[in-house]
């Protein structure tokens, strides 16, 4: 039981993207106004509340669509960051300036907060994410994702991959848009469970990374390592911001891979959250 988005050839030859409900193997498509609103903040609270739209619709298999991001236009993606130890020793180490206001923030009252992708750099699951061809160190960061509407409420949790160049990052942090934001940067799925399905801080983390079809690496973590709850991180988010279609906040990565280690182009990501599923994506290595 998730929201999802999807595109689907119609009867009549169109392919459009839209919002569905994922019950098992079928998906139930769900009126664009339905979802706008709770997105919105109008009305219903829950995405729960949505299952009842979609049982009055026409079912459609899901191996017949293609799912997409959770994302939809005028919708945004912020990111967390240093909210697990594991992620503050790492970038304090790869930083060339010493890196000490990693330590400053991961005990600061206020977080790391940034802004990370719009829909059209945002891919869905199977898609491709990318690496950039100016940077030789490259790292995906598997998040729990979590979707908010426009007055606050917390909506429900997808998984998040937050790719990140720790070579850019690691030369100067005010570089960080450019390790952080860039097409293919940003993977969303594989749909949002209801946040009322989810125990949020006890949930289990999982990375999986395969070249060529063999494993070069597999990390796990908790939430309960998280130092930071969600509902503080979109306390913190929406002082002095609007997100008038809802927004999804990346919650930072507890995982990071060796430092020896970087991503290249073919390899599989594949990234499970206990309770939420599986997000799969091959990486692009970008020509440019
Ligand atoms: O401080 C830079 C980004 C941190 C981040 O993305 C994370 O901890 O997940
Ligand atoms: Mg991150």
């Amino acid at each position: 039981m998730s929201l999802c988005r999807f595109s689907h050839r119609s009867s009549q030859g169109g392919v459009r993207e839209r919002w569905g409900w994922l019950e098992e193997e079928t998906v139930y498509p769900l009126p664009d106004e339905d979802v706008s609103a709770v997105l919105r903040g109008k009305g219903e609270q829950t995405l729960s509340g949505l299952s009842l739209a979609a049982f009055r619709t026409e079912p459609i298999p899901v191996r017949s669509v293609t799912l997409c991001a959770p994302v939809c236009e005028g919708m945004e993606v912020w990111a967390a960051g240093v909210t697990y130890e594991s992620s503050k020793l790492a970038r304090m180490s790869e930083s060339a300036g010493g890196g000490d206001f990693y330590a400053k923030v991961y005990t600061a009252q206020r977080p790391e907060l940034f802004f990370k992708a719009t829909p059209n750099r945002t891919v869905g699951p199977d898609a491709e994410v990318r690496i950039r061809a100016d940077s030789h160190w490259n790292v995906p960061e598997p998040e729990l994702a979590a979707l908010i509407s426009a007055n606050g409420a917390l909506l429900g949790y997808a998984i998040g991959n937050d790719m990140s160049s720790r070579e850019i990052e690691g030369e100067n942090p005010l570089y960080l848009p450019q390790a952080k934001v860039y097409i293919g940067s940003c993977a969303l799925g594989p749909s949002v469970v209801p946040a009322e399905r989810i125990v949020e801080n006890s949930l289990t983390i999982e990375l999986r990374i395969r070249r060529g079809g063999e494993p070069v690496f597999a990390g796990q973590t908790s939430t309960a390592r998280m130092r930071r709850t969600v509902a503080d991180l979109a306390r913190w988010l929406f002082r002095e911001n609007r997100f008038p279609r809802g927004v999804f906040l990346l919650t930072g990565t507890g995982i990071i891979p060796p430092d020896e280690f970087t991503l290249q182009g073919g390899d599989e990501i594949e990234i499970e959250i206990s309770g939420i599923g599986v997000l799969r994506n091959r990486v692009a290595q970008s020509k440019e």
